[in-house]
């Protein structure tokens, strides 16, 4: 890794875990501080971490506290973050603006992306990523950008109906963005797989993923690896329960003008209040099982990195 630019701090566990080799695993913020309410977003985040560990991987939870990029959070960071009021959403033009401004900021993917790979870890963790919305083909996440230049294995449920799933499949494919299903030949819808997309690619186990990716890195590729895990079946949202509460949620952003960075919240939170919160168990589901799969593939990825040197 090259030397860090200021406003970066690295947690002793992450140092650690450098010193001894141990693979590392990034996990964003904006899940915890804009996506879930309290008290889940804590014990989420703190579930997402303890499978990183019992897989044998070292969790780096990426936010921005007391004027520092964190690359991983102690449990009383966690905590704060978790509970904090005025929290900044970062997204890639963020960064400066909660650290001018001396802000608390929960990352996105595509922050997350950044800082990870500055940081020097390959593997991310998330639930959904941002795409083109249904409401404004102009409003296109920076999540996309970020997958289409920063070369990371970025583990997902796909994302959301309601985005324009289309479109945000045809972005990703312009930009030569990779698109695994992990056990799938489709591209999952969050919490209600297996959806009806196809994907560039299915692979079915962790070893395959990072010969994919170094494969693809190696050739002199840029962009991410996205790749696709759908939410374990048992805990999936029934399209019957989804949809509708998808469509409400999307008319109501259109009839109060709800755009730009609060539209993604905005519709999470109206989508879980519709379901009676069963989207929200689906997606926790969803986020831990996503956490052990990306753990798997930063091992799996430190034995190949072993045997090379
Ligand atoms: N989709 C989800 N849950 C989330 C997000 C998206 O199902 O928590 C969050 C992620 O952090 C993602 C961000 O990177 O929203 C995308 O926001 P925007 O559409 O404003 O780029
Ligand atoms: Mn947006």
């Amino acid at each position: 890794m090259q030397k860090l630019p200021p406003y970066y701090h690295l947690a002793d566990e992450v140092l650690r875990a450098r010193q001894l080799g141990t693979p590392l695993t990034a996990l964003e913020s904006t899940v915890i501080t804009h996506g879930l309410p309290q008290p889940e977003n804590l014990a989420l985040a703190r579930d997402m971490e303890s499978a990183i560990r019992q897989q044998g991987a070292t969790p780096a939870t990426i936010a921005i506290l007391d004027d520092k990029i964190h690359i991983g959070l102690t449990g009383a960071e966690l905590e704060r973050l978790s509970t904090a009021r005025d929290v900044l959403k970062i997204s890639l033009r963020d960064f400066a603006t909660a650290l001018v401004q001396h802000k608390l900021g929960g990352t996105t993917v595509a922050g997350t992306m950044f800082a990870a790979h500055q940081a020097g870890i390959q593997v991310f963790a998330t639930g959904g990523i941002g795409g083109v919305h249904r409401e404004s083909r102009l409003d296109i996440s920076t999540d996309l950008k970020a997958l289409a230049e920063i070369p990371l294995i970025v583990v997902c449920a796909g994302a959301k109906s309601i985005l324009d799933l289309p479109a945000t499949l045809e972005y990703l494919e312009t930009m030569g963005v990779p698109v695994i299903g992990y056990g799938t030949d489709t591209f999952p819808e969050f919490f209600s797989p297996p959806g009806k997309l196809p994907v560039s690619l299915r692979l079915d186990s962790p070893a395959e993923i990072v010969r994919f990716a170094e494969t693809h890195w190696v050739l002199g590729m840029k962009s991410a690896v996205l790749v696709c895990q759908p939410v374990p079946a048992e805990e999936a949202l029934s399209l019957e329960d989804a949809i509708p509460a998808e469509e409400q949620a999307s008319r109501e952003a259109q009839e109060q003008g709800i755009g730009g960075q609060k539209l993604t919240p905005f519709l999470l939170g109206r989508v879980k209040e519709l379901t009676g919160g069963k989207s929200m168990q689906a997606n926790l589901a969803l986020l831990k099982n996503n956490a052990v799969l990306a753990a798997k593939i930063a091992v799996e990825m430190g034995k190949t990195k072993q045997n090379l040197s």
